[in-house]
């Protein structure tokens, strides 16, 4: 077999010593083009308003302290991303006054490649104006320091907003944003009510946990929220994980997938607060839910590496590896070959989120069940699972070959096989 190596773009992301696979690029521009200079920031909010649909604006590389004002993007078919592609070289900043940084109202709404800091409530706000939307697509920003919860999503009357994606971001709360957090630890990463078909991929999110009071989840789609996507994402340090639902009935979740995810915990200030690591998948009213081949690591028990609960809970769970319990709260599961207890030793590195098998003689290598084909077919780093797929996120690594010359090893992105 002739395999080609393909890399689709760079990857690097300051302060980690490992990197997710990478993602595609967005393609250029196709409309009309508004480029925007640092010093128009005052006039930013009226560009976008006056912005026909269909139009990119490009930021150029700088500081927009937004001093206040937020952005509304009410006309469909509006794009607002970095000049450069560089998500750390524009950053649009609240400076905790501006109450939120872009809001959403329109459909097929591209923001991509920016960094977006310090909203007094949400960096991301997105809504359906009473009629629903769909076609948000959030690509490629870096989130520091939500007031509240870093995207918000919700319904405005019949206004859902449908079929959108959050992707390739990393989403943050630091040290020095946590004592911002108010309101019994009011914030979290994604937090979506009414939302259906959405797509959570390769996203990095981390730190959203409180000393005192309990942080809504890394990534939490709820509130009548159905068939979510949540893949080959890495969160690490958060009190909760990924949730679907947060009870019955009304604040449940239909349907959906979570697979191929890291969910770390390692910081010592996590464990030491009022709720430490709770969960690392939460399953609160999740009727149909399927979770395959996830990896929960941690360095101190959590309350639960997966859990289910409520009565409406109806969930598949199969092929994940996890270093605590996975545990019944009421509803029902059906339990195949996951692996609890988990030795942290079997990962890479926990404290970084890095939870690639070290070991191809290890006990959940080739222990998996193979599922049908379609359900899970790569893995976290995108890589094929093999005839003998192997328990969590990470399907050890595959030998390449090259022209029928076997050519190495790999266990990461690095090497995806076409
Ligand atoms: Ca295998
Ligand atoms: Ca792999």
């Amino acid at each position: 077999m002739i395999a080609t190596l393909v890399v689709l773009g760079s990857a690097s992301v300051p302060g980690r010593l490992w990197a997710q696979a990478p993602c595609p690029s967005l393609p250029p521009p196709t409309g009309p083009v508004i480029e925007v200079q640092p010093s128009q920031v005052a006039d930013l909010p009226a560009i976008v308003d006056n912005a026909a649909s269909g139009a990119t604006i490009l930021l150029h590389d700088g500081l927009y302290d937004l001093d206040g004002a937020s952005l509304h993007i009410t006309i469909p078919g509006l794009t607002l991303r970095s000049a450069s592609g560089n998500r750390e070289a524009v950053v649009l900043d609240g400076g905790y006054v501006s109450v939120e940084l872009v809001s959403i109202q329109a459909s097929d709404t591209t923001l991509a490649d920016l960094t977006l800091q310090r909203a007094y409530y949400h960096p991301i706000h997105v809504s359906g104006p009473g009629t629903p939307i769909s076609g948000v697509l959030i690509h490629n920003v870096h989130i520091i320091d939500p007031g509240e919860q870093a995207v918000k999503v919700n319904a405005v009357g019949e206004g859902t907003v449908d079929d959108s994606a959050v992707q390739c971001s990393h989403i943050e709360l630091t040290d020095a944003g946590r004592v911002h957090i108010g309101n019994d630890c009011y914030t979290g990463g994604l937090d979506a009510h009414a939302a259906t078909g959405w797509r959570v991929w390769r996203n990095h999110i981390e730190g959203f946990w409180c000393e005192y009071g309990l942080s809504e989840h890394g990534i939490h789609m709820w509130r009548a929220s159905a068939d979510t996507v949540v893949e080959e994402n890495v969160i690490v340090d958060c009190a909760r994980g990924i949730g679907f639902g947060l009870g019955s009935g009304a604040d449940g979740h239909t349907g959906g997938i979570i697979r191929n995810n890291f969910v770390a915990a390692a910081d010592g200030d996590l464990f030491a607060s009022e709720y430490g690591f709770d969960a690392g998948i939460a399953l609160w009213g999740a009727e149909g839910a399927a979770v395959y081949h996830n990896t929960i690591a941690s360095t101190m028990a959590p309350f639960s590496s997966i859990e289910w609960r409520y009565i409406d809970t109806s969930v598949t769970i199969e092929n994940n590896l996890t270093t605590g319990l996975i545990r019944d709260r009421g509803g029902s599961a059906v339990l195949t070959t996951n692996m609890e207890n988990a030795p942290p030793s079997l990962f890479t590195d926990v404290a970084s989120g890095d939870l690639h098998l070290v070991d191809p003689l290890s006990s959940p290598v080739g222990a998996a069940t193979a599922l049908p084909s379609g359900i899970c077919d790569g893995d976290f780093d995108g890589q094929r699972r093999d005839a003998s797929p192997d328990v969590g996120a990470d399907e050890f690594g595959q030998p390449i070959f090259i022209d029928g010359f076997e050519f190495g090893t790999t266990n990461t992105w690095s090497a995806v096989f076409p």
